[in-house]
């Protein structure tokens, strides 16, 4: 018996969800399930964080006073799925009242809002408090606005929070540091990596299980590196400001061979799960610039991402759901080609992100967006495909700030509510910011034709076959120019060898 039953989910990790709560007559409960495993085929690592994680906070909560009830996913009696589990707990309960926190994912809305109806005791959600911004203040922001752009909306965040502000100008006098950002990385630059730590028994355990049950999944299950419990992710942390976040700006966007992580921090999955929260994350992001220890414009950078991108998608997800998942504005229907899963493909830039999402479940932003995201945008592949790719094979993918980076931002399938422009480039943005092309099977410099970089003719050619929707761009008149210069037979040998490409690649 209890007075509130508390469903936390695995991505809700954070004591600080319980402040409302008492230690003394409420009672917690989370779920291993295999509906949550496999609603996508979600990446072994990601399975295997998201268990072990929420064992090791169940640990912590129990030790810290709370009564938790916990299935693990090889229990007896286990349901399978959310459902059936929150149902069963609230009949052996008995609670006056089942308490759900506001979910990370729509379709966990929808089961909370037909619980609500047909749960025998009522269900109350409350607030997700972690974010800075509320689903109700984002929507009131946006309304009426033409344009959603994140810079607007970061400053109201930056003046809302105090973070870098100098009363009511920003720190350094100037709200964005990008100027001094985005360089590509020079020869003989060290980078120290991410924390990583030894897996315990119990994330042991949680591998075994992973490792014999889920082994269709994709991916490499070990080396598991990652962090299972807040302790070790606040290490994570540290580890970052101390030895990285000097040059995160500088090399925001540079990509190497073989160089998984750069200068990145590797704290979204510990952000998203809720082992680490926001407010914390800012205020010693912030700190490491009062100290000296870090520059402005990576101080600066970084909590654009945080305070700013973060926020701003979870905003636009929760505006615009659930009609954005079946958006597809350039009316794009190639299917997401094999090598997305197996990383054999001559395209070196393609090869290494993708070789490396399945070592390790994670690329940083400039591979998601302007390597595979980018093929898949330029090749005109369905973009409900490659956001189920992105949810599935990121260790940081919910779908709340998946699916706007996804649909959104990377795939344009919203028709530029949330970017002006769609991010597609030719090869020479690659080139330009990493090593890629310089061991590729491909010319970079090729513009068309065979032995050419593929995303040099796919580029001319997105642009051609979308000119009726994307013309009127303001961004893109320049570059419309220049295509309407380009003489018809050089038009018509982009187009041919487009049509090469797409049978050889898709
Ligand atoms: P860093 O580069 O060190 O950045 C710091 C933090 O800023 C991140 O941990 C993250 O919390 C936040 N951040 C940075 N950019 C964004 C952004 N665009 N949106 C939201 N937060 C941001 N991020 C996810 O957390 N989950 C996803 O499923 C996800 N899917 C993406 C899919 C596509 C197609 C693209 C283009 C981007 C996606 N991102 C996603 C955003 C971004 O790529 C990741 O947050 C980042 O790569 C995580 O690595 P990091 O922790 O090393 O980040
Ligand atoms: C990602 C994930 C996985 C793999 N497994 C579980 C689980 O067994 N139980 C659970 O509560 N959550 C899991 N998660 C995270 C959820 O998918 C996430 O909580 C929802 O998408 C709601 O945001
Ligand atoms: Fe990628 Fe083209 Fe460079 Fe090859 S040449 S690595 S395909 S951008």
């Amino acid at each position: 018996m209890c007075t509130r039953l508390i469903v936390l989910l695995g991505d809700q990790l954070s004591p600080s969800l319980l402040r409302f709560a008492d230690q003394k007559t409420d009672q917690v409960m989370m779920a291993e399930v295999l509906g949550e495993a496999t609603y996508v085929a979600h990446h072994k690592k990601k399975i295997a964080f998201h268990f072990a994680a929420m064992r090791h906070f169940a640990k912590e909560l129990r030790a810290d006073g709370w009564t938790v009830s916990y299935t693990t996913i090889d229990a007896a009696d286990n349901k399978g799925n959310l459902r059936e589990e929150i149902q069963s707990q609230a009949e052996r309960c008995r609670p006056d009242l089942v308490v759900g926190i506001e979910p990370g994912e729509w379709r966990i809305e929808e089961l909370y809002a037909e619980l609500s109806k047909t749960l025998a005791v009522p269900f109350e959600v409350r607030r997700d408090e972690r974010f800075f911004c509320s689903r109700s203040e984002f929507a009131e922001w946006a309304q009426g606005r033409r344009q959603l752009r994140m810079e607007n909306f970061y400053r109201i965040m930056r003046r809302k929070t105090g973070f870098l502000m100098d009363g009511e100008e920003p720190v350094g006098g100037q709200w964005n540091f990008d100027h001094d950002n985005r360089k590509k990385a020079p020869k003989g630059l060290t980078f120290p990596g991410p924390r990583t730590f030894v897996p315990d028994a119990e994330t042991k355990s949680v591998l075994a299980y992973v490792g014999a049950h889920f082994s269709d999944h994709f991916g490499d299950l070990e080396p598991f590196e990652f962090a299972v419990t807040r302790g070790q992710a606040r290490q994570a942390l540290e580890h970052f400001i101390r030895y990285s976040l000097a040059d995160f700006g500088t090399y925001q966007d540079a990509m190497l061979r073989d160089e998984n992580y750069l200068y990145h921090s590797l704290i979204s999955l510990y952000l998203n799960t809720g082992l680490l929260e926001p407010d914390e994350v800012c205020r010693h992001i912030v700190q490491a610039y009062y100290d000296g220890t870090a520059p402005l414009n990576s101080v600066e950078g970084y909590l654009r991402q945080v305070l700013g991108w973060r926020e701003y998608m979870r905003g636009i997800y929760w505006l615009r759901m659930p009609e954005f998942k079946s958006e597809n504005f350039l009316e794009a229907h190639h299917h997401l080609p094999s090598f997305f899963w197996t990383g054999e493909t001559k395209m070196e830039c393609v090869r290494q992100a993708v070789s490396q999402t399945k070592k390790t479940a994670y690329a940083h932003h400039i591979q998601r967006l302007m390597v595979t995201g980018n093929f898949a945008l330029i090749a005109g592949i369905d973009p409900f495909q490659v956001h189920e790719w992105y949810l599935a094979v990121y260790a940081d993918a919910i779908e709340w700030v998946e699916l706007p980076n996804t649909m959104g931002m990377s795939q344009f399938a919203d028709g530029s509510v949330l970017a002006s422009k769609p991010y597609a480039s030719s090869g020479n943005y690659i080139n330009k910011m990493s090593d890629y092309c310089a061991s590729c099977h491909y010319n970079v410099k090729e513009k068309t034709g065979p032995g050419s970089c593929p995303f040099n003719t796919f580029y001319w050619d997105f642009l051609d076959r979308n000119s009726d929707k994307l013309r009127g761009n303001p961004r893109l008149g320049n570059i419309y120019r220049t295509w309407d210069k380009f003489d018809p037979e050089k038009q018509a040998s982009y187009r041919a060898y487009a049509d090469v490409l797409r049978k050889e690649l898709l």
